[in-house]
């Protein structure tokens, strides 16, 4: 834990070093390309190499999708048909709000113009493997394609060295509506998705976390295919004033920090005694905890706890930093909330878990990280729509629209641009 006080000599260059710009180093970027090339080149065969290279399993061309019988099969707990049906109702409905309506208008010169919004025919979802089955983030992406009615959902997800996926995540990708299960994981599943196999059809736009390989995958085939957004280990924030609860503030921080890796968690307060506390409640909890060993990590590598001079100044460091997601703890909550621009997703007051946004609340837990919160916001649902424009015009317009016409077709030299609309009223 990298603990600081703005007294401190060092305090001043930390702080700055926390304004983030996520770059791909250059081994991850160069490994990705030779895997993007290798599955343009090779198909599915690169996909077989690298399942048995990376997650050591024997897969065939003929192997890389769970069957049907397969997911016929899948067997879960009530428990987990009712948890994730409570998460998907609450997905769907947040999505049904998110998703956007035809409109149009008539403009100055009389024609009718607008936008319409259709779902993408066929969409990608990649959904983690690793440390812990996210069965949770295949409802929060897959279940926003299907509440905005993308009739073709394939997921992809890496599977085990037997060849299985969890049935637990299975029986959430069906629930949520995925069409095709791929179980490959990994930049070479990404590039599969956008570019296409002899087995995989190639999508429309690509969605979902994953690790620096998977993310870096998706930057590089930005414009093969459309993508929703660069969201890589999780991360959290908290900023509180001398009214957070410590005990709260200490398992919020133990519950990003279980995600183990590339997590980051940070906070900030103005309290110096709720740095004490806090602390003390982290060692405490942590000895509770089934994943202190993942926990412990981040705890060394990717722990920051400031004492700041006031909130203003947490606020700033806030937006530098652009965390996945900012929690806000403070007796003034009307006045910092506005202030909080550049995060991911914001959680009120001392009994807002991040956790119930992961599993349950509604909107979608896969968000902006490294910093990329600045410039892009979390998933939502009308990022399945594709929009196009529409126009219609009558004689009547035509003619108000012509002379206007006539001199940008003069300045750029484009005759044939004022002829066509001319010749309509002629
Ligand atoms: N906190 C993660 C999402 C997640 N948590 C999935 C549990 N499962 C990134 O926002
Ligand atoms: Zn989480």
């Amino acid at each position: 834990m990298k603990i600081l006080g703005y007294r401190d000599a060092d305090y001043e260059s930390f702080v700055k070093r926390l304004n983030r710009r996520a770059l791909p180093t250059h081994d991850v970027r160069d490994l990705v390309a030779d895997i993007i090339a290798e599955v343009a080149g090779q198909g599915d065969k690169a996909l077989v190499a690298y399942a048995k290279r990376f997650d050591n399993v024997e897969l065939n061309a003929k192997k890389l999708f769970i069957t049907p019988e397969e997911l016929a099969d899948v067997k879960v707990a009530p428990s987990t048909k009712k948890a994730v049906a409570a998460s998907l109702k609450n997905i769907i409905a947040f999505a049904k709000g998110g998703l956007r309506k035809d409109w149009s208008m008539i403009n100055a010169e009389g024609a009718r113009v607008g936008e319409r919004f259709q779902p993408f025919d066929r969409v990608g979802v990649y959904v983690p493997g690793g440390k812990a089955p996210l069965v949770s983030t295949a409802l929060m992406t897959a279940g926003f394609a299907k509440a905005a009615g993308v009739p073709e959902i394939i997921a992809a997800t890496p599977c085990g060295p037997d060849g299985k996926v969890n049935p637990e995540l299975l029986y959430a990708l069906k629930a949520a509506g995925v069409t095709e299960i791929l179980k490959i994981g990994g930049a070479q599943a990404i590039a599969a998705l956008a570019l296409g196999t002899k087995t995989v059809k190639p999508v429309d736009r690509l969605f979902g976390p994953g690790n620096r390989f998977v993310v870096e995958a998706k930057r590089q085939l930005f414009g093969a295919v459309s993508i929703d957004l660069l969201p890589g280990p999780s991360e959290v924030l908290i900023i509180s004033d001398k009214t957070g609860n410590p005990d709260y503030i200490a398992a919020d921080l133990l519950a990003q920090a279980e995600h183990g890796g590339d997590s980051v968690i940070g906070f900030i307060t103005d309290s110096k005694a709720l740095i004490g506390k806090v602390v003390k409640a982290v060692e405490k909890q942590l000895l509770t905890l089934n994943r202190a060993k993942y926990i412990k990590e981040v705890l060394k590598q990717g722990t920051f706890i400031l004492n700041v001079r006031n909130m203003a100044e947490a606020v700033e460091i806030s937006n530098a930093f652009a965390s996945e997601h900012v929690s806000l703890i403070c007796a003034d909550e009307k006045k910092w909330l506005p202030q909080i621009r550049t995060a991911g997703a914001i959680y009120l007051g001392n009994n807002s878990p991040v956790a119930v946004g992961d599993f349950l609340a509604g909107p979608s837990h896969t968000l902006p990280t490294g910093g990329s919160g600045r410039s892009f916001s979390g998933l939502r649902a009308d990022q399945f729509q594709r929009r196009t424009s529409i126009v219609k015009l009558d004689k009547k317009s035509v003619r108000k629209s012509l002379e206007v016409v006539q001199e940008f077709a003069r300045i750029e030299g484009l005759d044939a641009h004022g002829r066509s609309t001319a010749i309509r009223v002629e």
